[in-house]
């Protein structure tokens, strides 16, 4: 396994950057430890919480069609692989179709995990895919970063899905798009999972689950402060709370002061009184339009998209 540059900054260093900020925020990837990974793959499984459901069954109607679009001897890259789940669907199609995958590197920060996902698709996929290239990197996709020389005739294909495009504010999502079209090289291509704007009650709904399983993933940036960070966040005296902004078109979390308090985070104080905020991440949520105009803008270009009867999520084939 290729293991890139560890993280620049800290968890610490950026609690304490974004709590002196104004308005307070975090970063949304200090979610993702073993307890918060723990708990997205909850929450990916709770019926209010549509996107992998639907996602998943888009890519399973149409693998073989997305397969055929992503052609023969393509090498895929998918950027924060996490368990690496979704691209088997696509693995598979690709191989029944007769579109001989070249190859598959997932990057993901998280080395430990990345190479057990990695054993685990091998052994998942022997009958089908004995000789598949697997090449794991574990690094931070965030950061600049470059990828191993392509095997086979060097064309690539990106596999981002779950719809996390919706965690970056648009300038930064462009970017991102920039730095994928970058790796992809041209002639490649890029399947993107997006969730659509709908009914508000629906996405209300998605991000406020009845059994609290999001309130916790939320929380949960504070219970990794008081272990990683030297924090004395007192758990209880804090609420989750997901609305939906439909000027912004984009679901925000944040983390409310219950009362008037003191934190203490790495030798450092800060006050809250009671109903401040940190806003902890957004969900940007998009019309097909609006997210192909979003892609043009870095470059790519709007080939086919796919999605449900109702509207919810869609998938979108963009090349360049
Ligand atoms: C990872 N990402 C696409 C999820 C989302 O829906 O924005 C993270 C999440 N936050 C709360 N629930 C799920």
């Amino acid at each position: 396994m290729h293991a890139a540059a560890p993280p620049a900054s800290s968890y610490a260093d950026d609690l304490v950057a974004g709590l002196s900020a104004s308005p307070r925020r975090l970063s949304p990837k200090w979610f993702y430890d073993e307890a918060g990974s723990a708990l997205f793959d909850r929450i990916c499984t709770l019926d209010a919480y549509y996107p992998t459901r639907v996602e998943t069954a888009l890519l399973a109607d149409h693998a073989d069609e997305i397969a055929a679009a992503m052609g023969p001897d393509a090498e895929i890259v998918e950027p924060g692989a996490g368990s690496a789940r979704k691209v088997r669907v696509l693995l598979r199609a690709m191989q029944r179709g007769g579109w001989r995958p070249a190859g598959y590197l997932p990057v993901d920060i998280s080395g430990t995990h990345l190479l057990a996902a990695a054993d685990d698709l091998r052994a998942d996929l022997h009958e089908v895919l004995p000789d598949l290239p697997v090449r794991p990197l574990a690094a931070d996709f965030l950061r600049p970063l470059v990828l191993p020389a392509p095997l086979a005739d060097g064309r690539r294909v990106g596999f981002y899905p779950g719809g996390s495009i919706g965690n970056f504010e648009h300038d930064e999502a462009i970017a991102l798009l920039h730095r994928f079209a970058d790796w992809i090289g041209p002639g490649g291509g890029l399947l993107i999972g997006v969730d659509r704007v709908k009914d508000p009650a629906r996405l209300h709904a998605a991000y406020n689950d009845p059994d609290g399983v999001t309130a916790a993933f939320n929380l949960n940036l504070w219970a990794r402060a008081n272990r990683e960070a030297g924090a004395d966040f007192d758990l209880g005296a804090w609420h989750h709370a997901a609305f939906y902004d439909p000027l912004r078109q984009r679901i925000e979390m944040h983390l409310v002061s219950r009362r008037d308090q003191q934190v203490h985070v790495a030798g450092r104080t800060f006050d809250f009184i009671e109903g401040d905020s940190v806003h902890t991440e957004n969900s940007c949520k998009y019309t097909v339009p609006g997210f192909q105009a979003l892609a043009g803008r870095a470059g790519w270009q709007p080939q086919r998209v796919w999605s449900d009867p109702e509207g919810l999520f869609s998938l979108h084939w963009l090349t360049n």
